[in-house]
């Protein structure tokens, strides 16, 4: 027997996920996900990365468990971290918290979603699907829009000298 008021929420969080109220804004539940963005892959990659901006708005913690899309045959939550001079990543192990209250930013040389085997290059101008499954938010369809081979994101300054660092260029010697 399923409770009827986890029926209720569930259908809440299917029609807040088939009617976004921007393009570029989407609400689930108690999470907000903005600045979706990819980034166009070079001649023959075969992984990518994928961005975006998660919000909770509510009073209990969330978790992103599991991220798949129709471009790539395997999509992981990475997380880089520095070991011995070397920047490194490594798939998040059980979910990635959302704690009430707090945004969570997947960008590049930290958090980020790892398309993995994709079956065509990433090209500037178009977009990915993916769908991201959240413990309490469920399903929530995004759409990634792939910007340049070397943008940090949708609306950065274009400056180089805003951000140094890491990026997904080093993914081809990533040690898993
Ligand atoms: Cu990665």
């Amino acid at each position: 027997m399923i409770p009827l008021i986890r029926v209720a929420a569930l259908a809440a969080v299917v029609l807040s996920a088939v009617s976004p109220l921007r393009a570029d804004e989407i609400k689930a539940g108690d999470l907000v996900i903005t600045q979706a963005w990819s980034r166009a892959t070079p001649g023959g990659a075969k992984v990518g990365g994928g961005f975006l901006t998660i919000e909770n708005k509510g009073a209990a913690p969330d978790r992103l468990v599991g991220v798949t899309s129709d471009a790539a045959g395997k999509v992981e939550v990475h997380e880089m971290s520095m070991a011995n001079g070397v920047m490194t990543m490594r798939p998040v192990e059980g979910g990635l918290t959302i704690a009430p209250g707090k945004t969570v930013t997947l960008a590049p040389g930290g958090l980020h979603l790892m398309l993995l085997d994709l079956k065509a290059p990433l090209v500037q101008g178009q977009s990915v699907a993916a769908t991201l499954t959240f413990e309490k938010a469920g399903a929530v369809k995004v759409s990634l829009d792939v910007l340049g081979v070397g943008a940090k994101g949708p609306g950065a300054a274009k400056s180089d000298s805003m951000m140094k660092g890491p990026d997904h260029s080093g993914h081809a010697g990533m040690k898993m």
